[in-house]
């Protein structure tokens, strides 16, 4: 059967499964793994609407693939592949490395296809992109569905690629072409209609689950993402999705959010297909209190069996926790204070009081969250070594007040690897404390692929260097680990094997260290097993993570049934 488009998803590092990297703590509270095998939900949105417009698209998640099976060719399974157009997404910039990479193989296979990226980093680097001969077009902003299609249409038709809104693309004489960056849509309810059911339609087309899966462990734990927005309403200065960098670098004005009533058919599709956890990703109150309400009505209307992951972006009132309560019993609720300390919360934009964070943490698990994620985080504005001890003396200090209530879960993790390019700490460095190390896209591809990740380190602050970073993480993630013993938080064994792993990276990153400064690279390459273990060693703050489920598993039949009736 014919493809129109083929969608790629690169990991992190290209050939993750042959170079010495140490990753470090980089990727331990999120789903993914070192690699980021995560690809874009985007993608999702991408194929559903091209689908709806006549054209075949395939998605391949080759980092899962990559990760899953050592011994999977990428390049001979993309050799091939058959398509006059593929995508590779560059949204998140640590894939800097795997997608340039992706794009060579793809070109060398097949010269006559073209090669696209998309996605926030391609959106910011796109002029360096589009000097590598491998790419041949990039499509700005964060909603593309509708440019992408023109350009279909336009490949199909032989039409005039100059027309197509938000596309940046080299002619055959190389010259680069800016097209107006102009599709910045301030209404959402044609896109993301049905992307779930066909998702399953394309397992089902292709044969292939597996490149379907966004993480690796994922038909183990189906969590699924239900998006509420494009934009943000927030201005934190780590952050390349802040309204600010929506608004310089995205030509977003301000953020557009999805009717009610999409939400909420996103998570009725979702429970046909899996009761696994659902994360409404967002803080429902970013469009105002009227739009919270909608949703949470919505839901308690239509129940589904599923555990939801709700979130918040600042301190909550106890009955807007009472009505998250009563729509989704059982709810898990994260909140991101980063630092203990409120003067640091204020300079990167969570203007709130602790005494405001202890409130919501309380009543929270008086109205039944059943898990209460707390984040915490090292590399930000006038954070010392000293404030980063102070943040886990603050962790004791709220387990001990919540009387080591088992459903209080804290986390701590570098700002690791990148500051984000476009957010207000990378653009705007010395009114924050921050050093840019480096800017260029080739700098960071070359960063990520440093045989430890404190040189993948693309900042340091006025008040930590990039070793100070390293070393206040390994000792906070330590301390962390304890405290979550002493509070029995996590069974002992548990903790144990993590202070091991902890203990072997810190070690592991010294001794990298010591050979690099002695330029010895053949002693490096003979530690790849010994690093490999270290990266591969289960990850505690995962498993916390992971929402205790009386069973979790994908329902296959009812999937099946929904595609054929539609009900
Ligand atoms: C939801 C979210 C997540 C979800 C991911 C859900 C998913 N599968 O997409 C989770 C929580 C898992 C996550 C994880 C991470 N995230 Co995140 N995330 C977001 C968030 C809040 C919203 C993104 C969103 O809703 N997009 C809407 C969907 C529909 O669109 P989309 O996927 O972006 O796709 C559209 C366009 O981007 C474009 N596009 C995308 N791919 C392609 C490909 C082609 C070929 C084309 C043409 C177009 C195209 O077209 C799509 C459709 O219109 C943003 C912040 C924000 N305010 O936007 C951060 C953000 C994107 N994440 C960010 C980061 C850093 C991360 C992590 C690296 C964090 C970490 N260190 O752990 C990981 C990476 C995970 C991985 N890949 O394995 C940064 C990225 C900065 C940068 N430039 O690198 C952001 C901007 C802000 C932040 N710091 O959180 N994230
Ligand atoms: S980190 Fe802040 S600015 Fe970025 S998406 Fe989250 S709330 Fe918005």
């Amino acid at each position: 059967m014919p493809t129109d488009l083929i969608l790629l998803h690169a990991p992190s590092v290209y050939d993750f499964r042959k170079k010495t990297i140490l990753y470090g703590p980089v990727s331990d509270l999120i789903p993914p793994s070192y690699v980021f095998e995560m690809y874009p939900i985007g993608l999702t949105s991408i194929a559903e609407y091209l689908e709806r417009a006549g054209y075949r698209v395939r998605i391949v998640n080759l980092a899962v693939r990559m990760l899953r099976d050592r011994k999977f060719d990428a390049e001979a399974f993309i050799k091939r592949l058959k398509a006059p157009i593929f995508g590779i997404d560059l949204h998140w910039m640590l894939h800097c490395h795997g997608a340039i990479e992706v794009a060579k193989i793809v070109k060398k296979w097949h010269p006559e296809s073209k090669v696209i990226f998309g996605g926030f980093s391609s959106t910011y680097f796109y002029k360096e992109l589009l000097q590598y001969p491998e790419i041949d077009y990039v499509l700005r902003g964060d909603s593309t569905e509708e440019p992408f299609r023109q350009l279909m249409d336009c490949m199909k038709n032989k039409g005039e690629l100059g027309k197509i809104p938000n596309l940046a693309w080299r002619d055959n004489q190389g010259t680069i072409h800016e097209n107006e960056f102009c599709h910045v849509p301030t209404d959402l309810s044609d896109v993301m209609v049905n992307h779930y059911g066909n998702v399953v339609r394309s397992v089902i087309r292709y044969r292939d689950l597996i490149s379907y899966t966004p993480v690796k462990d994922w038909l183990r734990y189906p969590i699924t993402a239900v998006l509420t927005c494009r934009g943000c309403t927030q201005n934190c200065i780590i952050c390349g999705g802040s309204a600010a960098t929506f608004r310089h670098c995205y030509n977003r004005q301000k953020p557009v959010f999805r009717p009610p009533e999409a939400v909420a058919r996103d998570v009725r599709q979702i429970s046909r297909f899996s009761n696994g956890p659902i994360f409404i990703l967002g803080d429902l109150r970013q469009a105002g209190e009227d739009y919270a309400s909608q949703v949470l009505s919505l839901l308690q209307k239509n129940r589904v069996k599923n555990q939801f992951v709700l979130e918040l972006f600042y301190p909550a009132s106890k009955d807007f926790l009472r009505r998250m309560s009563l729509a989704c019993p059982g709810f898990c609720l994260e909140i991101s204070p980063e630092s203990h300390d409120p003067e640091i919360r204020k300079i990167i934009g969570r203007p709130y009081s602790s005494q405001e964070l202890e409130q919501t943490l309380g009543d929270a698990l008086d109205v039944g969250c059943r898990r209460l994620d707390v984040f915490f985080m090292i590399g930000l504005p006038r954070q010392t070594p000293q404030s980063v001890t102070d943040t886990i003396d603050y962790c004791d200090h709220l387990l001990e007040r919540f009387k080591g209530d088992k459903r209080l879960s804290l986390f701590i993790s570098p700002l690791a690897p990148f500051l984000d390019p476009g957010s207000l700490g990378f653009e705007h460095p010395e009114r924050y404390g921050y050093h840019i190390l480096f800017r260029k896209l080739e700098e960071h591809r070359q960063a990520l692929a440093s045989p430890s990740w404190k040189y993948s380190l693309n900042y340091e602050t006025d008040w930590l260097t990039r070793q100070q970073i390293v070393d206040a993480s390994y000792e906070a993630i330590l301390r962390l680990n304890q405290l979550r013993v002493k509070y029995g938080a996590i069974p002992e064994r548990l903790a144990k094997i993590s202070e091991q792993r902890l203990r072997a990276a810190w070690e592991m990153a010294r001794r990298i260290d010591d050979l690099l400064s002695k330029n010895n690279i053949e002693e490096i390459d003979r530690l790849k097993p010994e690093v490999d273990r270290i990266n591969m060693f289960p990850v505690a703050e995962k498993i916390q993570l992971e929402v205790p489920p009386p069973f979790i598993k994908l329902k296959p039949l009812q999937a099946l049934c929904y595609l054929v009736t539609g009900r």
